[in-house]
């Protein structure tokens, strides 16, 4: 029982402060390094970052106007957040992603296509998920596991998935992203004191973008940061400048090793900002000004990483210029092939729950089928 009356040292704990409470980065606000990192990446990988943000960026843009035109039931705006592909790209095939619902930058990174990203929003008939609950995306065949549409919810699956794997011997790791809204709920308290009593090979990123709809994060918590509320969970939290894909890709790598070498987790808190409104069903000029959009925009990560690589060689104004035309007229002939497909048959609302349908299941089937019919017989069109 000597834990009992056990005292620590300060000095234990202030490395994790300093962590949790500072802002890393490697690239400044005009595009310039920061500090030179000791892993070095190469011109290919610099080249992918960018492209991959690029990809987002101009898939957003279409989800909006898709959704503008009824063709999209809902979309959760992304741009400027885009950044988060670089903690995603330093993932391994192996591992496991848990996202959130406005990381279209980190689905692509895993290797989702725009042809399956638009499937899925419009849930038409090739939709991997099968039109089950809009705006989350997902896919078997990347290891991304589609977002619980329950704020942060997805946070204790991944610390779960991550236990899992630790016992079966399997070194994976698994990712969870969230927003600072969800900090706020139970599932983030639960899942970070599971993830540090069992050492989970878990990376968990907050993507602080500033607001939970309407809610400024100061009013999520008291604390001056998100990142140090890892410390009192027993797991180092670190501050990054989100909008800085360097910063992330190197902190996600390092959280990635430290987890796959069986030293736990770590909480990354990444700050950004979402430059659009919450969702198509949002007004964001009815609680933030138009000021503060404004600043922020500057922060653009696109912007800023375009920079860095124009300053540093990595990418002439000409091959920046090429990616937006090459990846704008890929991504507008792909929207034009989805628009094409079928939809999905109304039938599949039976689907996913029971392998075999149970027996109200199958009278609600009949009653649906006789419905169709007599809505055919009378010429009204269901799609
Ligand atoms: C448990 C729960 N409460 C409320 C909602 C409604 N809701 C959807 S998104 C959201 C805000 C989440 O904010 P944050 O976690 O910061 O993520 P962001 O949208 O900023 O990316 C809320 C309140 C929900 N989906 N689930
Ligand atoms: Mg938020």
């Amino acid at each position: 029982m000597a834990h009992h009356f056990e005292a620590h040292k300060v000095e234990e704990v202030l490395p994790f402060i300093d962590a949790a409470v500072s802002l890393r980065r490697f690239i400044d606000e005009e595009g310039n390094p920061v500090e030179e990192t000791k892993v070095q990446l190469s011109s290919e990988l610099l080249l992918k970052m960018y492209v991959t943000m690029v990809r987002a960026r101009i898939l957003d843009e279409w989800l909006l106007k898709m959704q503008r035109v009824g063709r999209v039931a809902i979309h959760a705006p992304n741009a400027g957040q885009e950044a988060i592909a670089g903690a995603v790209m330093a993932l391994r095939e192996e591992d496991w992603l848990f996202p959130s619902y406005r990381e279209l930058s980190a689905y692509i990174a895993r290797g989702m296509s725009e042809e399956e990203i638009i499937d899925r929003a419009m849930a038409n008939a090739d939709d991997p998920l099968r039109g089950s609950e809009f705006a989350v995306y997902g896919n078997e065949k990347y290891n991304i596991v589609p977002a619980p549409v329950p704020v942060g919810a997805q946070i204790p699956l991944a610390v779960g998935a991550a236990i899992a794997a630790k016992i079966l011997g399997h070194k994976v790791v698994a990712m969870t992203i969230f927003g600072d809204g969800a900090t706020s709920r139970g599932d983030f308290h639960s899942g970070m004191n599971f993830a540090g009593v069992f050492k989970a090979p878990v990376v968990l990123v907050i993507q602080n973008n500033g607001w939970a709809i309407s809610l400024p994060s100061r009013r999520q918590t008291a604390a001056k940061t998100l990142a140090i509320r890892g410390v009192g969970y027993g797991v180092p939290g670190i501050r990054v400048d989100g909008n800085d894909i360097v910063a992330m890709y190197i902190t996600a790598l390092e959280a990635a090793e430290r987890a796959r070498a069986g030293e736990g987790p770590t909480l990354i808190e990444a700050l950004t900002y979402r430059l659009g409104p919450h969702t198509t069903a949002d007004d964001p000029d009815r609680y933030r000004s138009k000021e503060e959009v404004k600043l922020m925009e500057r922060l653009d990560p696109i912007v800023r990483f375009g920079k860095y690589l124009k300053g540093r060689g990595v990418m002439t104004e000409r091959e920046e210029r090429d990616i937006w035309k090459e990846w704008g007229e890929k991504i507008e002939s792909i929207v034009k092939k989805c628009y094409e497909k079928p939809s999905l048959p109304v039938s599949v609302i039976f689907e996913n729950v029971y392998s075999e349908p149970t027996w109200n299941l199958k009278e609600q089937m009949e009653e649906l089928e006789e419905s169709l019919r007599i809505m055919k017989e009378l010429g009204v069109k269901v799609e």
